[in-house]
């Protein structure tokens, strides 16, 4: 490389210009879904300014009310929320949206988008006051119904096998902006003084094992025998212990090194904590695209049928060689479920 070369290195690829060159791996792509994922990136890159400047600013803490989860809203769940619903509003893409802030599914108007999201605009927001990695978790699907008309609850709740695209932004050292459209997995790096987000992780692919586990262990003793027992054996093989509390730093590290994340059902949540629609779905493509695995214990996750907008499930996420060990721990439990049935 000569001097005048390393005098003015490439800034690299924008997440711009990589949209763009990559909408040709869609049949009939007129850009719609390119738009719509530039508006997320738009609302990302707002709410990350919100999130850093939270202790200076009075939108850090409660916001006084509990969102349909029955959780302690906190001020910047309730910004984010605005921030990702106005861009994609705005963008015109998305007809219907499905919230975790929202118990109902909040129709745009744009009664021609093809498009419906279903998103966490801000998960792990407890942590945001002891400034510990938070994240936006998105799924987008096509919707079914007619255009033209407002979006419907069928045409949000479909697997997470028919969504288009899912991904996540994580606000930590860095923030990111991770997602897939089907064909691979990319992660984009914000660089604040430009604005823009560069590619810095093209093709993410995920160990097919790892040596972490992340689960609360302060529960154990609301887990199901197999749990227990998979935790114990990955004791026994010396598994480095990581749990931040806040799935999308959890997952991200695990995505990147290898490992495995499980929020099991317990007896205070019989079908776990975690939402299927906009949590669990979403990452579940992540990682199937970068060739991990997601179950809810039993079943693929992207192929639970949903039955309303907010349900739970069961979630075991990460390295494939774990999801399945896992599963084979919890293997004799669910005989004996179906057994009872
Ligand atoms: P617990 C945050 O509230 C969240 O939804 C995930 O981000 C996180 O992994 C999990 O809940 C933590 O739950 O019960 O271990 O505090």
């Amino acid at each position: 490389m000569t001097l005048h070369d390393k005098l003015a290195l490439p800034v690299g690829t924008t997440l711009d210009r990589f949209i763009m060159r990559k909408q040709e791996d869609f049949p009939y792509a007129t850009g719609e879904l390119s738009q719509l994922l530039r508006d997320i990136a738009l609302a990302a890159k707002i709410v990350n300014r919100e999130i850093n400047r939270s202790g200076l600013i009075d939108i850090a803490g409660a916001y006084g009310n509990r969102n349909v989860q029955g959780e302690d809203q906190q001020k910047l769940d309730v910004i984010a929320n605005i921030r990702f619903i106005r861009a994609l509003r705005n963008g015109g893409e998305v007809c219907t949206i499905v919230s975790e802030e929202d118990e109902d599914m909040i129709q745009t108007g744009n009664v021609q988008g093809k498009y419906v999201v279903a998103i966490d605009p801000l998960d792990g927001s407890s942590n945001i006051d002891v400034n510990v990695s938070i994240g936006t978790i998105f799924s987008v699907y096509r919707r079914v119904s007619p255009t033209g008309t407002e979006g419907t609850e069928q045409d949000c709740l479909q697997t997470g096998t028919h969504q288009v695209a899912a991904g996540y932004v994580i606000y930590g050292s860095s923030t990111m902006l991770v997602y897939t459209t089907g064909n691979g997995v990319n992660g984009f790096t914000y660089e604040p003084s430009l604005g823009e987000f560069f590619l810095s992780h093209p093709h993410i692919t995920s160990p097919q094992t790892g040596a972490i586990y992340s689960i609360n262990e302060g529960l154990s003793n609301d887990f199901t025998e197999g749990v227990r027992e998979f935790v114990a054996y990955c004791k026994q093989q010396n598994y480095s212990a990581r749990y931040i509390g806040s799935l999308v730093a959890d997952f991200h590290r695990n995505l990147l090194k290898g490992g495995i994340y499980m929020y099991p059902a317990t007896r205070r949540a019989a079908k776990g904590k975690l939402r299927l629609m906009y949590e669990c779905n979403a990452l579940s493509f992540i990682v199937e695209q970068a060739g991990g695995k997601a179950s809810n214990g039993q079943q693929r996750i992207m192929e639970l049928q949903p039955q309303t907008l907010h349900e739970r499930c069961p979630f075991f996420i990460g390295s494939t060689e774990l999801v399945e060990k896992a599963e084979e721990f919890m293997a004799r439990e669910y005989a004996e479920l179906a057994e009872q049935k």
